[in-house]
């Protein structure tokens, strides 16, 4: 029997599974290099714990690692059904609440090194996190794109810790009560932009599709779609990072004015930036609940030990 020990959260509705140990050793190397051990090495690993019947579709997991840089708390490797996230907002929010449970991490600032970069998290006395996230920036402006079914869309293309396209006008609406048309919208956009080649900066592949809508309680409400086909249930921390570079290129939102940033499901998320060069840096404030301490059990004998693969 193989035996990992996971920590289950949530992050505004939307799930995290910290992997505290079990996972093979992905060696000293840089978080990038370690990612691609564990792609190219180990992904089964990945699988048992993200895939049915252990997982689910809108499960985010995060490994926990040793530290790369100076200084830091961990390291951090987010994936999810289909493989691997570069930053993960909810999921690192979720990372440091599921820290504080367990007692090794207290109040104040920590540096959490992922594959993209290191970002900063304060844990704040009242149980929040913020997050100082990665530089984002809009990388493209009112992209068309002819949607089969849908008709022509125009998007903006902007980075926040993974590629997002952006669509403010769309004619859906954005209610949890037409999840299965919002999604069915967002798959067709997400594929037409493969298909046409449309991708972020260097190649980068658009895998998060996000939908704005009015809210009446906070700035805006949005719909995500996550690259496994599900939809993120909190407002997506780095899809509101996509969303401020946005803001600041239009000069919308102004350095240190907060813009509070609804989910479909009703949760919120606080963002503010500093301006860095070219470049934004996005802050998000959030709130994680644990749901589940859990040891996994992979048995040889099973089946399905290393999940349902499509
Ligand atoms: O919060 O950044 C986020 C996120 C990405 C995918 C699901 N949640």
């Amino acid at each position: 029997m193989k035996r990992i020990r996971v920590i289950d959260s949530h992050t505004g509705g939307e799930p995290t599974r910290l992997v505290l140990d079990g996972f093979p050793n992905l060696g000293q190397g840089s978080m990038a290099e370690r990612l691609a051990a564990l792609r190219e090495r180990h992904d089964p690993w990945r699988r048992a714990c993200m895939l049915e019947p252990r997982g689910h579709d809108v499960l985010v997991g995060a490994l926990l690692c040793p530290a790369e840089s100076e200084g830091a708390t961990c390291g951090v490797i987010f994936f999810n059904n289909t493989g691997y996230l570069g930053m993960c907002g909810h999921g690192t929010i979720g990372v440091v609440a599921s820290l504080a449970y367990l007692g090794k991490i207290q109040p104040g600032r920590h540096l959490i090194d992922t594959p993209v970069g290191t970002v900063e998290a304060t844990l704040h006395e009242d149980g929040d996190v913020t997050i100082r996230n990665v530089p984002a920036y809009r990388y493209r402006q009112d992209v068309p794109l002819d949607v089969p079914g849908h008709g022509r869309v125009t998007g903006d293309i902007a980075w926040g810790g993974n590629w997002f396209f952006l669509i403010g006008e769309h004619g859906q609406r954005v209610a949890l009560d037409n999840v299965e048309g919002l999604t069915d919208y967002c798959w067709a956009v997400r594929q037409e932009l493969e298909r046409t080649g449309v991708t972020g900066e260097d190649g980068g592949i658009i895998d998060h599709i996000e939908l704005f809508a009015e809210d009446p309680q906070a700035d805006s409400r949005n719909f995500v779609l996550c690259p496994g086909k599900a939809y993120d249930r909190s407002p997506c921390g780095t899809g509101t990072s996509a969303k401020l570079g946005c803001l600041a290129a239009d000069g919308k939102l102004a350095p240190g004015q907060v813009w509070r940033q609804a989910s479909i499901t009703g949760s919120e998320f606080q963002g503010y930036y500093e301006a860095e060069g070219d470049r934004i840096r996005p802050y998000i404030r959030g709130r994680a609940h644990i749901s589940a301490e859990a040891t996994l059990v992979i048995d040889p004998s099973d089946p399905f030990a290393w999940g349902i693969a499509d």
